[in-house]
């Protein structure tokens, strides 16, 4: 087989980057090694920020977005039995976020890439990328194994859109990269139920029993995240206690109610922030979460995964249009810059909003003060709103 680019990974940064280089007339075949149900059916992220609604539109994959997806022009801040509203619409005017589930704009690439004849190949084990050294000869290649059979891949460039846990970061020497990375001392219990949202708005609520996030889907489904500890076994939250403690984190306001109903899934993520520099070696290019994790907290992975694609298709475009190397050879200067500043924002977001174990009372009233501050000062409200819609 034999394709320009060779994409490795299904997830929203390849099937993007696929669906990016079919309209500037680059080919490209996308290897995921999960079932097309798997991969459409994957919850995850809900916040689309207004760019990535924008290169979504622009690429044509936006009619159900445009029509399902719920536009927000605010946030809630739920602490100290009060709630308090960023106001997008007064503080960045003209830019709001868009809820809409990541695994239908999975969905939506799938159909997209599928229509124009494209590629995309899925249960594929075994991929290994080979040749794409700076000190190669021949041409870059992947190896893996479909329906029973061992293939090879020939390609000019790589993309490694394989996620945290993929192989494309692992394939390039580890003495070329420098690796940065944070854990924190708990994780996000997700949990997806059939219920109407009990706000109109995302409602980010700070407790001394843990962070709590009222998030939603649909006008009949909502999703809710609580901060549990990090190894937490899911066994342990049978449905009534998940409802008890989402009751005990957000009904903290008067006359707020929190409306329940049947569990549809639930699950335990752990939290980190991690980020892999360079983001290129030689032929191959890691994008989204092969190169980098944000605590979901800032609502950025999916935003910063389809940043990153868009820099990449845009570099590809300029070398097969004989314009040189130089956008490729800057690939990862551009991606980094916005990708540290979302690093930030979502550690800042994660410290600001969650309780830590050891904290000492001292910590604790910095983040009281500072919630108190954001939600006072237009400046400190203007820079949560400015990141959260998107820089
Ligand atoms: P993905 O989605 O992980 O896709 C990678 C794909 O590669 C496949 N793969 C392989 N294929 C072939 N061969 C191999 N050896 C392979 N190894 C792996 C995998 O099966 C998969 O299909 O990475 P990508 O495309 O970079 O996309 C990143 C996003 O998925 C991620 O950043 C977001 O989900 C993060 N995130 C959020 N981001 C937002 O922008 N807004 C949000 O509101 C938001 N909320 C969240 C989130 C992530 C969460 N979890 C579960 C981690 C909420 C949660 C709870
Ligand atoms: C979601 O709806 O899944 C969601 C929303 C906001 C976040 C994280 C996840 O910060």
């Amino acid at each position: 087989m034999r394709t320009q680019v060779g994409i490795v990974g299904a997830g929203p940064a390849g099937l993007l980057l696929s669906h990016l280089l079919s309209l500037r007339g680059i080919g490209s075949v996308v290897l995921e090694a999960r079932s097309r149900d798997y991969v459409e059916h994957r919850v995850r992220a809900g916040v689309l920020e207004h760019g990535t609604v924008r290169t979504l539109t622009e690429a044509g994959v936006a009619d159900r977005l445009l029509r399902d997806g719920m536009v927000h022009t605010g946030i809630e801040l739920r602490f100290g039995g009060e709630r308090h509203r960023i106001a997008f619409e007064k503080l960045v005017p003209g830019r709001a976020i868009t809820v809409y589930g990541q695994q239908e704009v999975v969905k939506d690439l799938i159909a997209a890439r599928l229509a124009a004849g494209g590629e995309v190949l899925f249960d594929v084990s075994a991929a290994a990328p080979a040749g794409f050294r700076p000190d190669d000869k021949g041409r870059p290649c992947i190896e893996f194994s479909h329906d029973g059979r061992r293939q090879t891949l020939e390609c000019d460039f790589i993309a490694g859109c394989d996620g945290f846990h993929g192989i494309c970061r692992q394939a390039i020497p580890a003495a070329a990269l420098t690796l940065f990375d944070r854990e924190y001392p708990f994780g996000w219990l997700g949990v997806l139920a059939e219920v109407a949202p009990s706000s109109e708005e995302l409602i980010y609520a700070s407790n001394e029993r843990g962070f709590a996030l009222h998030s939603m889907r649909s006008p009949q489904v909502s999703r809710f995240y609580l901060q549990v500890a990090p190894d937490e076994e899911i066994e342990r939250w049978p449905d009534e206690r998940i409802w008890a403690e989402l009751r005990a984190r957000l009904e903290t306001v008067p006359g707020w109610a929190l409306a329940t109903g049947p569990v549809l899934e639930k699950g335990v993520t752990a939290m980190r922030s991690f980020v892999t520099e360079p983001m290129q070696f030689g032929k191959l290019f890691l994008a989204g979460d092969a190169a980098h994790i944000v605590p979901p907290t800032g609502a950025k992975g999916l935003n910063l995964a389809a940043f990153d694609v868009t820099v990449l298709t845009a570099a590809l475009a300029a070398w097969y249009s004989g314009e040189g190397s130089g956008l490729l050879d800057s690939y990862t200067a551009t991606c980094l810059r916005r990708v540290w500043r979302v690093q930030h924002f979502s550690w800042w977001m994660t410290t600001l909003l969650h309780s830590f174990g050891d904290y000492d009372a001292y910590d604790r009233r910095l983040q009281q003060s500072y919630l108190e501050y954001v939600c006072s000062s237009q400046a400190a409200a203007t820079s949560l709103a400015e990141n959260y819609v998107g820089l």
